[in-house]
């Protein structure tokens, strides 16, 4: 009787193991967050994320990532290795237990054992069911034990020992291969995955992540990431390229009740700032708690000095965040043992105690910063003093925008809009120049599409603060077109389009005008871009004429390859035209190659990763031309008939 019991839990805990991975196979969404390749990368980093913890808990130096020639994945680390001795629950090695129960990682650890983590935060049984095989080597008592999964969880055979080993070798290996019939592609971007590694570098200060293509034959080094300065070196690495207005790069650390905070700041000469905050790795992009603590200080710090030091006099308005933070670059990283994440996207820390611990970490360690570096308190002050100065201009600049009759005549002059008012269905191009904004607003479905040709220069925005931006027309209609407002003001809901379509032509200058906007997107409207809100039009690049047939292809690999299936008859006699520009086409033509929402073909513009969009923008914004169209098509998905 008590036998048959032990059979039966034995068997049930069995079936539970498999539902709970089928569950993950049945709804990948709900634990990777989607299926594109952005999921397929994701499954790299939580296994790498079993490692940093690892790391974090002190046992482990060194992690190396290998894209594999089959786009299979190995982990290495040198930590502990994932215990091989029988759970007590399962009755099967705790490795096997980790890979095959569902959210095994923290009960089964010994609680409080998971400190980095993925958005999702589910670990390796969410990898193993959402790829066609896993393998897992682990070096531990002089032994090397090995398991293999396979079709999504299934174990092929025990844990066993496969060989010896050094007595003083430990660590953990883990081969995946992504199941095909879950992602939409199998195929891992090198740079994707070099992007966050050497984030992770940053953010553990000294632990050695290494990368390595072995696709690639002529890779054989990879990329290897430590940095001993943590995230001064991440400060230092985003401002390369900048001007820094003092030397030293602040760091500011402390440490309550087995929560780490730390943070890293160097104030530029430019108008932007560039502060990212980390909990566990994970970029809170929402800010929370920690954020809010160091922004808090900041300005009552800096607004302290600047009284105390008579730089600021009694009758003089107080300097306010968006004034102190004007050329800051700064990185904030928390490490928290039980993270409460907020909001819609969770990117958002809840923990009220981290206020308190930011606060006092920060003001505490900047007030002696400035105290003992003078010099660089009155630079610093100073630069914010300006930034206020130049904020109220800008706000007088806007209070003139939105009383003149600007709204009424000159606005409305240019934009053609649509008759829709439902943002939801509603969209604007942005047209480069006359002539080809008149044969867009012939060739438009007025409905729905509002037309915007710019005519002059848009400014660029890199090098300039708001007031300056508000005084270039081609800007301010922008922002009166969109609704929005700007600044401090600036709202998302208000919107009045759901694309924003750039369309310009596919010539140098062209590619000038779209980076220009992008800029200016990225600066002003960033949260608009982030919400996948702007796009670029394809005009064709060739006509194809044969017979009664037109047919219009966006680049060269589809002329031939529309050529190559024709009769060779007719191709001989076909006529290729390459289309030189937007004002060449007429309306009709405009219509149906570019506009046309089922035919067209649209880029989707994103910022996947602010950090290295930022450093591409810098670039981009240098006077050579390729690193511009390089930017741009690293930063364009097709997106084919987007909205069929
Ligand atoms: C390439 C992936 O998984 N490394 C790894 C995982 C673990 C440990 C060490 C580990 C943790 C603990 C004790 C502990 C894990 N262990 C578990 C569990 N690399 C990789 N390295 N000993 C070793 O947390 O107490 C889950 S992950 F649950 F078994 F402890």
């Amino acid at each position: 009787m008590e036998e048959n019991k032990v059979t039966n839990n034995y068997d049930s805990s069995a079936i539970q193991v498999l539902e709970g991975l089928e569950a993950v196979r049945k709804r990948p969404g709900m634990y990777i967050g989607t299926t594109d390749v952005k999921g397929l990368h994701h499954l790299v980093w939580e296994i790498v994320d079993n490692s940093i913890d690892e790391a974090l808990a002190g046992f482990c130096k060194n992690i190396e990532i290998v894209i594999n020639k089959d786009n299979s994945v190995t982990v290495k680390d040198d930590g502990r290795g994932i215990p091989v001795d029988i759970h007590p629950k399962t009755g099967k090695s705790t490795v096997e237990t980790v890979y095959t129960v569902l959210h095994a990682g923290g009960k089964f650890g010994g609680g409080g054992y998971k400190v980095s983590g993925g958005l999702h935060g589910v670990g390796a049984s969410v990898v193993n069911a959402l790829s066609s095989w896993v393998e897992v080597t682990v070096y531990k008592n002089g032994k090397v034990y090995f398991i293999r999964f396979e079709n999504g969880g299934h174990t092929k055979e025990p844990l066993k020992v496969i060989g010896e080993c050094d007595v003083n070798r430990t660590g953990t290996s883990v081969t995946f291969k992504p199941d095909s019939s879950i992602f939409d592609s199998d195929i891992y971007d090198y740079e994707t995955l070099k992007v966050r590694v050497r984030e992770l570098a940053f953010l553990n200060r000294g632990l050695s992540l290494t990368l390595r293509d072995d696709r690639d034959e002529k890779d054989t080094q990879g990329d290897k990431f430590v940095y001993e300065g943590g995230i001064s070196e991440y400060v230092r690495f985003i401002n390369r390229g900048k001007n820094p207005i003092h030397n030293d790069i602040i760091h500011l650390q402390g440490e309550d009740e087995g929560v780490f905070f730390e943070v890293a700041m160097q104030y530029t000469d430019g108008y932007n700032d560039n502060i990212y905050s980390f909990v566990n790795n994970i970029n809170t992009h929402d800010g929370g708690t920690h954020e809010e603590g160091v922004r808090r200080a900041l300005t009552r710090v800096i607004n302290n000095y600047a009284r105390k030091s008579s730089m600021l006099k009694e009758k003089d308005e107080a300097l306010t965040g968006d004034d102190v933070k004007e050329g800051l670059t700064m990185i904030i990283s928390c490490k928290h043992p039980n993270p409460q994440f907020e909001g819609q996207t969770k990117g958002r820390l809840g923990n009220s105690e981290v206020r308190r611990l930011a606060d006092k970490v920060f003001s505490d360690g900047f007030e002696r910063f400035l105290m003992e570096n003078p010099e660089d308190a009155r630079t610093i002050v100073n630069k914010a003093m300006l930034a206020c100065r130049a904020r109220n201009a800008a706000k007088k600049a806007r209070e003139i925008t939105r009383k003149s009759d600007l709204a009424m005549t000159s606005f409305f002059g240019k934009l053609s809009d649509c008759k829709s008012k439902d943002p939801k269905v509603s969209e604007i191009f942005i047209v480069e120049g006359d002539s080809a904004g008149g044969s867009a607003k012939k060739g438009r479905d007025s409905m729905t599409q509002a037309i915007l040709p710019l005519r002059g220069k848009i400014l660029n925005v890199e090098k300039a603060r708001l007031d300056k931006a508000l005084g270039n027309e081609e800007i301010r209609t922008i922002i009166t077109a969109f609704g929005t407002g700007i600044g401090d003001e600036f709202d998302l809901s208000k919107l009045r389009y759901d694309k924003i379509i750039i369309m310009t032509d596919a010539d140098v200058d062209g590619s000038h005008i779209r980076v220009l906007l992008l800029t200016l997107f990225y600066r002003f409207f960033r949260p608009i871009v982030e919400a996948g809100h702007v796009y670029a039009a394809q005009p064709p690049l060739f006509r194809i004429m044969h017979g009664k047939t037109r047919k219009y292809v966006l680049t060269d690999e589809d002329k031939e390859e529309y050529l190559n299936n024709l009769d060779p008859a007719v191709r001989a006699k076909a006529e290729i035209a390459r289309m030189k520009g937007l004002g060449e086409m007429d309306d009709d033509e405009l219509n149906e190659t570019t506009m046309d929402i089922n035919k067209r073909v649209l880029r989707k513009i994103t910022v996947s990763d602010c950090v290295a969009a930022d450093a591409m923008f810098n670039r981009l914004m240098g006077e050579e031309v390729e690193p511009r169209r390089e930017f741009i098509e690293e930063n364009a998905i097709y997106v084919k008939n987007l909205d069929i």
